[in-house]
């Protein structure tokens, strides 16, 4: 299936997952008159200043260093770890957590996931260490914790750095405490298609003092002041006008989420009864932002695989995805790289075979819902 990365293709009524919410427009136009009338437009302006405050008021964390995306919040997270060698990290996630690490002349080694939970399976991780390991990147799928303790008590023992990707976790709880103060350091998106986003934008928050300093001296080329450069930098600013989208957004995160909830509810009544279609359970007990409605499709109960129903709803102009397929470890470099990697990863390969993420959010109807479900419905019953 083609990626169709040109806006302009999409028919009129096609229903994406990914589609971005918005906040207030009057709101967010205000503020990008502020920004206009104050002549700020980036190298950590007050929008981005007070950006970081509330998120970090959020999470419980101490320290929030917003950045330019989700993959340089990972790039220089990794770095100012004194990431070298090989880090260890699931195959089952979005490319750029492994790219941040081969962008930087890093080994990925992936290691299988729990395929209940869909994250790294610390039970596999030990196996991998070896004397180059000097990292540890579990990934929060889906906004599901990623064995928090179980990874910190390995990374520990270990004495490797221990990174979260919580990309898709921003929002979310693992016994009772926000994602965002787990391991040394972990990393948000706040990419377009997120439930919360700056058009393009990301974080590092992190309980550590140096961490933060560090990552935010990086984040704008090593200045730790007018004239003085430390250390190695890039690049990572944020502007004001992302930041004001964000501010925006941030204010309606409740209703961003109350509409999460109702289209999985939705799906899940919905899709109740359909032989081997399931859809992937949050826990009842912690906060879930439940941005990605994701189906498991067991073809042997279905009669039908997940490539067949991706096909039917692409016809009908709704670009579900199966997210993350075939798995980083079948993609350029990593293929190419470590051929035999497939043979460790044999629930990463089950897995991404199954999964179909569906269409969700303030984009998305009531009735929009009913329809893609229906269609399922006819898809699966008539099968044998
Ligand atoms: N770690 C994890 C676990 C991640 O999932 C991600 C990103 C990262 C790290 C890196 O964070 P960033 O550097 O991206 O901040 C999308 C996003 O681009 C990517 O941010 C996200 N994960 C990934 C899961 O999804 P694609 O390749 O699926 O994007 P694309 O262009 O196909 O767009 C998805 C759908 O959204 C399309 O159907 C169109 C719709 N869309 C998209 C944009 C940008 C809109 O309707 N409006 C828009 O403005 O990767």
């Amino acid at each position: 299936m083609e990626k169709q990365t040109d806006p302009l293709k999409f028919p009129n009524g096609t229903l994406h997952v990914g589609r971005p919410n918005i906040g207030n427009r009057d709101a967010f136009l205000r503020r990008i008159n502020d920004t206009l009338d104050r002549r700020w437009l980036t190298n950590n302006g007050p929008f981005v200043q007070e950006l970081e405050k509330k998120i970090a008021e959020r999470l419980g964390v101490k320290h929030c260093v917003i950045v330019c995306n989700g993959t340089a919040a990972l790039e220089i997270a990794i770095r100012a770890l004194g990431m070298t060698g090989e880090v260890i990290l699931p195959s089952f996630t979005f490319i750029g957590t492994a790219h941040a690490l081969q962008w930087q002349g890093i080994t990925p080694v992936f290691c299988d996931i729990d395929p209940v939970t869909h994250n790294l399976d610390p039970d596999k991780v030990e196996a991998l260490i070896t004397d180059r390991t000097t990292g540890i990147i579990g990934v929060h799928l889906w906004g599901r914790p990623c064995a928090p303790e179980s990874l910190s008590r390995i990374a520990k023992h270990n004495n490797l750095a221990l990174l979260f990707d919580a990309a898709h976790a921003f929002e979310c709880s693992y016994q009772g405490r926000m994602i965002g103060v787990f391991g040394d350091a972990e990393i948000l998106s706040f990419h377009a298609t997120k439930f919360i986003n700056t058009a393009e934008g990301g974080a590092i928050v992190t309980q550590n003092d140096e961490l933060a300093e560090t990552t935010r001296n990086m984040r704008d080329f090593g200045f730790a002041g007018y004239d003085n450069v430390i250390s190695l930098g890039i690049n990572g600013k944020m502007s004001e006008l992302c930041a004001a989208l964000g501010l925006t957004n941030l204010e309606s995160i409740d209703d961003f989420v109350a509409v999460n909830r109702r289209d999985y509810n939705q799906y899940k009544k919905e899709l109740l009864t359909l032989p081997g279609l399931s859809l992937v359970e949050f826990n009842p007990e912690e906060k879930n932002n439940f941005q990605y409605v994701v189906a498991m499709v067991d073809e042997g109960k279905a009669g039908v695989n997940r490539d067949g129903l991706l096909s039917m709803l692409h016809n009908h102009n709704i670009l579900a995805r199966r997210y993350f397929w075939p798995g980083c470890h079948r993609m350029e470099p990593y293929r190419s790289n470590d051929p035999q990697a497939r043979d460790r990863l044999q629930e990463t390969e089950r897995i991404s075979e199954q999964v179909l993420v569906l269409p969700s959010g303030t984009s998305v109807t009531e009735a929009d819902i009913s329809r893609i479900c229906s269609l399922l419905r006819r898809a699966l019953q008539k099968t044998p």
